[in-house]
């Protein structure tokens, strides 16, 4: 009857180290307990460091827009058409396009993206906007959306 409780007992709290205990038969109390250490160190190392997964969500953004960044460089020669570095409403037009967005948003966009008013689209201010949408393909379909 002891030994059942005792066996009821155990089986209620079955700790990490017994589970180690079953997994390295040959270990010993101080090699459980120093992979006991490890485990619990990398727990709240990783908890410490980063304790709501933003390094992962940091990390997937830098890509994206690492990613993002050498499609605009490519894009960027064929969307100024004219190569002045700028671009014009016309030239625009083409960016709507290869973005996906609707052509009905253009305006609106051109207005939103053009910061200083000057009519034309830099480069600085292309780059600022998007990045400032965050996740500006989501942000461009829900807009197109509307129409
Ligand atoms: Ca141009
Ligand atoms: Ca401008």
């Amino acid at each position: 009857m002891k030994r059942l409780q005792k066996c009821c007992r155990s089986k209620k709290t079955l700790t990490l180290a017994d589970v180690l205990k079953l997994v390295y038969p040959g270990a010993d109390q101080s090699d459980i307990l120093k992979l006991l250490r490890a485990v619990q160190e990398k727990t709240a190392l990783e908890k410490e460091l980063d304790p709501l997964g933003r390094v992962a969500e940091l990390k997937q953004r830098e890509e994206e827009t690492t990613q993002w960044s050498s499609w605009f460089e490519q894009m960027w020669p064929y969307w100024d058409s004219d190569g002045n570095g700028e671009l014009d409403e016309f030239e625009f037009k083409t960016v709507v396009r290869d973005i996906g967005a609707s052509p009905a948003d253009a305006d609106t966009f051109f207005e939103e993206i053009d910061l200083d008013g000057s009519g034309f689209i830099s480069k600085e201010e292309f780059r600022e906007w998007w990045i400032g949408k965050g996740n500006c393909t989501s942000a461009i379909n829900l807009q197109s959306r509307k129409h």
